[in-house]
């Protein structure tokens, strides 16, 4: 198998900037929104922040669960303009906002961060905020992304008693909002890049005191800021949007800590993304589907950690790759453990979770377990596990699917390592047809097992992969958080056309479809740069 090449995460900021991929047009892009910038504010925008979506290739739902992921980031990507409001008026707040979108359905909102030294009460404390921010956590916003990163800025950068900058920032993008492939996360990374920009944080055109953050902690800061929002999201889409490298696809691994590698994509293998134009609103719909997940899938953690007898705290929310990780003991800790090792150990996994089945089985494939039954099999008092589990957030079910949450889980994570190992092996031994029916046979697996264990599919997402795979795809999976959104086919170079005419012809909601409208809906997608940006003053 060829070498791990691992991208170094904690590098320097500056490498965020420059080498902007001149076949991605952007310099259209990004005179066109300097200019719009101008026209609505008068002067030109003080710095240009752009952050790009992703497609994930397979790795569904198990980021928050801390195992590894493949996504790449896609050539569609929001761009923020900003610049400090030069005249202030009185009643101007310090740090105001007016933000605007080129998209006239997102209305203009104008907010500041209420004064500091606010108290906060929660239940059992009082403490001291430095700054506040609404964000409405109950209504998808587009400024609630906007605000996200901000508030991760105000927090990490203004504690020693210095006023934020009033700014006009003005945003415009091509990620398609509710679809999977990630503008929330684009949203709120290039907001907190503007806002670092735009405040000085970041290190002007390389020179001076050198870069005040990396590409790590970008990743952290945006990991944190997106749940601000509402949605217990892992780090997979903020990680692939900032570290994402052109040409190949990102292996990004959050156990033990957060690391990413490329992985060189076969030649001939073209990843096609279509739209179901089903839009999943999560902010809206998480308590039943999204972080309903994220719950089953630590309280399965708890449950398979007591059975195999692992210490786990109290207080503590282990995860299934930490439980996984308990069974090697300290040298997993530190990430030694080879490949091989975690691909047995998931496939015992597999049969362990026997275990999280209910005790009388309510009927064939029914695995769900009731509240009772869950807090019973932890372990824990129902108070210790309502605290841990459900106070920190909102869920709404009568059934827990622990079992088929658990299983999906541990097989998608082999499935990736299995994906990622195929692609390096392919570096050194090419067989292109070999390698893309592998390839495809994984994403399919992953699909049914989002469908049927994860329950993450829809009518039209299955629909559509089917479709998929009869115009000739050799594997068509859903991507992202599912229920809606996007899914992503591997077809071989020289059927692309023929395939995005047949799929074209038959899903129902493309017909009348022609041109630019088309070719927003369904599109071919090479693997772009990360995150950057530009200073204009
Ligand atoms: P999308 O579909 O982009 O919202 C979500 C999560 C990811 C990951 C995937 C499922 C957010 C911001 N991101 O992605 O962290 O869990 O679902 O694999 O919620
Ligand atoms: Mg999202």
């Amino acid at each position: 198998m060829a070498a791990e090449q691992p991208i170094p995460v904690y590098t320097n900021l500056s490498d965020l900037y420059g080498s902007l991929g001149t076949s991605l047009n952007h310099a259209e892009k990004w005179n066109s929104i300097a200019e719009e910038f101008q026209r609505r504010f008068g002067r030109k925008p003080a710095y240009i922040a752009r952050a790009p979506g992703r497609v994930n290739l397979i790795g569904e739902h198990i980021d928050y669960c801390l195992f590894g992921v493949l996504p790449a980031a896609i050539e569609h990507d929001i761009l923020i303009a900003i610049g400090r409001r030069p005249n202030l008026y009185a009643e101007d707040a310090p740090g105001s906002v007016v933000a605007e979108n080129v998209q006239t359905k997102y209305t203009r909102q104008v907010f500041a961060p209420a004064p500091r030294r606010r108290a906060s009460v929660s239940e059992e404390e009082v403490r001291l905020e430095e700054w506040h921010l609404d964000i409405n956590t109950k209504q998808l916003r587009w400024e609630s992304y906007v605000k996200a990163g901000y508030y991760g800025v105000l927090i990490n950068y203004f504690t020693g008693g210095q006023d934020p900058a009033s700014v006009d920032l003005l945003v415009t993008g091509t990620v398609p909002a509710g679809s999977g492939l990630s503008s929330s996360a684009a949203m709120v990374v290039a907001s907190t890049l503007a806002f670092l920009a735009v405040n000085e944080k970041l290190e002007a055109n390389f020179t001076g005191n050198g870069p005040k953050i990396s590409k790590g902690q970008l990743v952290e800061m945006a990991v944190a800021n997106e749940k601000r929002v509402g949605v217990n999201s892992g780090g997979m889409d903020q990680a692939a949007s900032v570290i994402s490298v052109p040409s190949s696809a990102l292996y990004i691994s959050f156990f033990p800590e957060l690391s990413a590698s490329s992985v060189p994509l076969p030649t001939g293998a073209i990843f096609i993304i279509a739209n179901s134009l089903v839009v999943s609103d999560k902010a809206v719909t998480a308590k039943h589907n999204y972080n309903l997940r994220v719950v089953e899938t630590l309280a399965a953690a708890r449950i398979l950690a007591r059975h195999l007898e692992l210490k786990v705290e109290k207080t503590e929310k282990v995860t299934l790759r930490e439980v996984v990780g308990r069974l090697a003991g300290e040298v997993e800790e530190v990430g030694a453990m080879p490949v091989e090792w975690l691909l047995e150990t998931l496939k015992r996994m597999e049969r362990e979770i026997e275990c999280l089945k209910p005790k009388k089985s309510s009927g064939e494939g029914q695995f769900g377990v009731t509240m009772e039954e869950m807090i019973e099999m932890s372990g824990m008092t129902a108070d210790e596990f309502k605290e841990v589990y459900l106070s920190w957030v909102e869920v709404e079910a009568t059934q827990f699917q622990l079992y088929k949450r658990a299983k999906h889980v541990f097989s998608e994570a082999s499935r990736v390592l299995q994906f990622r190992q195929i692609c390096l092996a392919a570096e050194s031994s090419p067989s292109p047809s070999d390698v893309i029916k592998d390839l495809g046979k994984l994403m399919n697996e992953s699909q049914t097992s989002c469908d049927e264990l994860f329950q993450c599919s829809c009518p039209e997402l299955n629909e559509l992969t089917n479709i998929a795979k009869d115009a000739g795809a050799i594997g068509s999976r859903l991507t992202g958080a599912g229920w809606g959104g996007c899914t992503v086919s591997l077809v071989a170079e020289g059927d692309v056309d023929a395939f995005i005419k047949k799929v074209s012809a038959t899903y129902g909601p493309y017909k009348g479809l022609q041109d630019t409208a088309l070719r927003e809906v369904i599109f071919a997608t090479k693997p772009s740069s990360g995150a950057c940006g530009e200073f204009l003053l």
